[in-house]
């Protein structure tokens, strides 16, 4: 890869991925439900980073008129953020107003700053009452999600052009149902796959109504639909055995070709359902379940890169939960890590998995909707002006993905943008303010000011030249 500046395309935008949940603080405002990370704070503050709960967020939901210039400054033209399901609906499914009306003013001042918001429907944040009525394996839950997603459509459709159903959908399955890394704590592999097949048709209906509201005339004509996930190359050892390679593909088919598939060709990859079957997991399916997926063909995609899969043959059929186990993960001795998150930064493998893309989903547009370091010294170094000194790790890591992306457009990818994660500083799920990302610190003890960071002269730099130095 050359040290040399490179040039991304006149169309190619930056901008600013962010969520409801990470940002908007303002728990119980505007009548706000309880949701999952709500629900979990109050049972148990001590999970949180420096017992710091969801009810934080950044302080956006008083400052996005300011956020919003900020990131205009920086050369931005766009920004995802979510609605909150807890804040647009009531606990009768129906309408906020309250909420919505927040929402409206937030896309206003959006609009005012020039900045276009992307909206994402669902970022790991369900209500709390529709968990316990059973959540994504609940059908009933999954209709609530498309009641849902239909009321934001019907309410924003005239307002907002980029629509999201869900972020990272994978992650939901894996961190509550099979790592049981966050509430409620699972180690049940079929039932986060339960979970991944509900929330397949929760998109899918989304989709559907999207479709339905647009062609009615109740949205705007030129409003695209589309899914974000955290795709994970996948790489194994250099000299691979059967096993080895099997591994990779349950692992790319669980993680990155059941939603490529989705969104391209509305079904589930055979070949996954197949082996999981083999093993003993079996899928919730109904009759018409095939046709509501056939209907979760998106616009285009938002893929979020931070860091690929390295795995290998497992040692063992079943873990210690009685779960098909189906990979190990592979150490690279070669791997470089960041320590502050526990993820490798591998440039390249942004490269490699749009290369993929090109190749298996060809008339697939897309864009790199997030990435980004969190570090936890972050706020150790300050600059002589008093900025946050995050030069060294943070525009290296920018820089090293962005030249990448560029590789990749030349080879036909069609990647359209940049969303990098957090350039506000935000809350972090049970990382809580551990980690920093932005390129405009937020100071905590200061009643959440916002000041730029050394890196952020750079990224306008970037954002407003296109060149990457
Ligand atoms: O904070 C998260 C975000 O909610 C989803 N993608 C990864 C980010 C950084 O950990």
């Amino acid at each position: 890869m050359t040290d040399q500046p490179i040039t991304l395309p006149d169309d190619f935008f930056f901008g600013a991925a962010m969520s409801g949940p990470q940002t908007e603080g303002m728990w119980q405002a505007h009548g706000k439900l309880e949701n999952l990370w709500d629900l979990w704070s109050n049972r148990d503050l001590r999970a949180f980073h420096n017992r710091v709960g969801s009810y934080a967020g950044n302080d956006m939901g008083t400052r996005y008129a300011e956020d919003f210039r900020i990131l205009a400054d920086l050369g931005l033209s766009s920004c995802r953020t979510s609605i909150q399901w807890s804040r647009l609906m009531d606990a009768d499914g129906r309408l906020n107003p309250a909420g919505a009306a927040f929402y409206h003013d937030l896309f206003a001042a959006a609009r005012e700053a020039d900045i276009e918001v992307f909206v994402n429907l669902c970022h790991f944040d369900m209500p709390s009452y529709l968990f316990r009525r059973g959540g994504w394996e609940s059908r009933e839950v999954v209709e609530a999600y498309a009641t849902y997603a239909r009321t934001a459509f019907a309410e924003f459709g005239q307002e907002i052009v980029h629509w999201f159903t869900f972020n990272e959908p994978i992650v939901e399955p894996e961190q509550r149902y099979e790592h049981g890394g966050w509430y409620p704590f699972h180690h049940d592999f079929a039932q986060a796959r339960r979970v991944q097949y509900g929330i397949s048709l929760a998109h899918a209906l989304a989709v559907d109504a999207f479709r339905e509201l647009q062609a009615a005339g109740a949205m705007r004509p030129d409003a695209r639909i589309g899914l974000i996930n955290c795709f994970t190359p996948p790489y194994t050892r250099d000299d691979p055995s059967e096993a080895d390679l099997e591994a990779v593909r349950m692992v790319d088919g669980l993680h990155n070709r059941w939603w490529l598939d989705l969104v391209t060709k509305g079904t589930l990859p055979a070949d996954v359902i197949e082996t999981l079957a083999e093993r003993g997991v079996t899928l919730p399916v109904r009759a018409g379940d095939e046709a509501i997926l056939s209907r979760g063909v998106v616009d285009w995609l938002g893929f979020n890169y931070y860091q690929p899969a390295r795995v290998q043959a497992p040692a063992r059929g079943f873990d210690e939960w009685g779960n098909p186990v189906f990979a190990d993960r592979y150490v690279w001795p070669d791997a470089v890590m960041n320590q502050s998150r526990g993820w490798e930064i591998y440039p390249r493998g942004i490269y490699d998995f749009a290369m993929t893309m090109t190749r298996d989903y060809p008339e697939l547009d897309w864009f790199v909707s997030e990435n980004g370091i969190g570090i936890e010294e972050d706020r150790a170094a300050r600059t002589a002006d008093g900025e946050v000194d995050d030069l060294a790790y943070r525009v290296s890591f920018v820089r090293n993905h962005l030249r990448w992306v560029a590789r990749a457009i030349d080879e036909g990818a069609r990647c359209r943008g940049y969303h990098y994660w957090g350039v506000i500083d935000c809350w972090s799920w049970v990382n809580a303010y551990k980690n920093r990302y932005g390129f405009v610190e937020v100071d905590l003890m200061h009643g959440y000011d916002r000041r730029l960071k050394a890196s952020a002269a750079w990224l306008r730099q970037v954002a407003t030249t296109h060149v990457v130095a």
